[in-house]
């Protein structure tokens, strides 16, 4: 029988012990939030460069402000660590780490340590939640097998479930709060009392049949929106070889109110999750079954080489002036994987710089969002500015922050490539 009728009897005025596992996009508005409806926080990443910044109150995140940081340790609500002793003592574990790929195949290192950490000082009555994305079956057979390392049964003695992230990075209208949160168990007991925790955090809860339906869930999601990206990035290439403005064809069909969903052209997907989440999917069905998940390897195959494509229309555009790459200066206008972030991790700014600075280019990129580590080597960090405009041969509209003033482009239109369609229709500028 469970004990800790506390964690049983949850509702929405109990103060809860939560330990969330990673404070990075996905685990600090998690944390922040907890914090903030009353919970007792204790954010654990091994980074200790993160951790220390979070305990001088600053947010190591674009989604996360300084100020919310610092109320939250004022609180006494909140402490960040990297020390595993300090894991001791939760009711609730989230583990919101990283599930990149190795060489295309999912590697759970990560979600292994955090469930051993984990393990260590589970309690009765305790409920561990998995929020990375996975492929179906990691919850119950990766993750439970390691909580039960000493002894005590997931479902009998503590709850189990997941809950997968659905965090935008950037995303004005949709916060953590508003976005409605799938929530799920390994028992119907488990599932409760995770959509009980959930209640006390976000407007709506969205309980899902089994573990498995959620971790699927959540890669249907992600995967939607890597094959729409690439039909949109494939129809782009083809589109202007038939001289038909993509961008125009795009706006016409998301006047359909009903059966259509517009995804734009852009010169690739980056982030930590559309260039990896699919994977997971066509991983498991290759290693389970045996089968190719082909709508993946060919959304993979036309978004990974978007970069490619921007560097052949890099080409054409200085060749079409009688310029060659080589020699030339180019100035990329953002870098970051997508708008109003500061994330530039698998961004595809870093391939197009390759291929550039490969042909001899030299390379400047403006991006007052980026961290300075992130900015691929080879390329000289400049401001968005009318001087370095001046100076580029091409110019390269890579990410559409809502800072850039595009108006320092307006009379240099001719020199420019504009990837993400940002400039006004009419102008000489070619787009994607
Ligand atoms: N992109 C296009 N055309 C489009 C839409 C997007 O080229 O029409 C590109 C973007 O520029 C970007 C990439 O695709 O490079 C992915 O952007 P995205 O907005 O589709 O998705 P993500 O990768 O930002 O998804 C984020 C992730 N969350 C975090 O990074 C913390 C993901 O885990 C979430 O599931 C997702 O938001 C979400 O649920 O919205």
């Amino acid at each position: 029988m469970l004990a800790g009728p506390q964690i049983d009897t949850f509702s929405k005025t109990h103060t809860r012990k939560v330990v969330i596992l990673g404070q990075g996009y996905v685990g600090l508005p998690v944390a922040m939030r907890a914090v903030e409806v009353g919970h007792v926080v204790t954010g654990f990443d091994v980074d200790i460069q993160k951790v220390d910044q979070l305990r001088r109150g600053h947010s190591p995140i674009d989604d996360v402000t300084d100020t919310e940081v610092a109320a939250a340790l004022q609180s006494g609500r909140y402490r960040a660590t990297d020390d595993v002793d300090d894991i001791a003592g939760f009711d609730v574990a989230i583990i919101s780490v990283p599930t990149p790929l190795r060489e295309r195949i999912p590697d759970l290192s990560y979600v292994e340590y955090a469930a051993d950490l984990v393990a260590r000082h589970l309690k009765p009555g305790n409920c561990v939640i998995l929020e990375s994305t996975t492929y179906p079956g990691t919850t119950q057979d990766i993750v439970v097998p390691r909580l039960e390392a000493y002894g005590l049964r997931a479902g009998t003695d503590f709850h189990v479930g997941y809950s997968p992230e659905r965090i935008d990075p950037g995303n004005q209208t949709w916060s953590f709060v508003t976005t409605p949160k799938l929530t799920s168990g390994i028992s119907k007991r488990c599932a409760e009392v995770v959509d009980d925790f959930y209640t006390t955090l976000v407007d709506t809860t969205v309980p899902v049949p089994t573990v498995r339906a959620a971790e699927m869930a959540k890669l249907l999601e992600n995967t939607f929106r890597h094959v729409n990206i690439a039909l949109v990035n494939e129809l782009a290439m083809y589109a202007h070889e038939l001289n038909i403005d993509v961008w125009s064809v795009v706006d016409a069909a998301a006047s359909k109110p009903f059966g259509f969903m517009a995804f734009r052209p852009g010169p690739g997907v980056g982030g930590h999750c559309l260039p990896i989440d699919p994977s997971y999917l066509s991983w498991q069905v290759k290693n389970s079954l045996g089968r190719a998940f082909r709508f993946v390897e060919l959304a993979n195959d036309v978004n990974d080489h978007m970069p490619e494509y921007v560097v052949r229309r890099s080409i054409e555009h200085l060749n079409n002036r009688r310029l060659s790459v080589n020699g030339s200066r180019i100035l990329l206008v953002g870098l970051a994987y997508k708008p109003d972030t500061g994330d530039a991790r698998q961004a595809p700014a870093g391939e197009i710089v390759e291929g550039l600075v490969r042909l001899g280019a030299t390379v400047a990129a403006a991006d007052p969002h980026v961290d300075l580590r992130y900015v691929p080597k080879h390329v000289h960090h400049v401001a968005f500015c009318e001087e370095e405009v001046a100076l580029a041969d091409l110019i390269i509209v890579v990410t559409n922050h809502s800072c850039f003033d595009w108006t320092v482009l307006s009379d240099h239109c001719a020199r420019v490539l504009d990837t993400r369609n940002c400039l006004p229709v009419g102008c000489a500028a070619e787009r994607l």
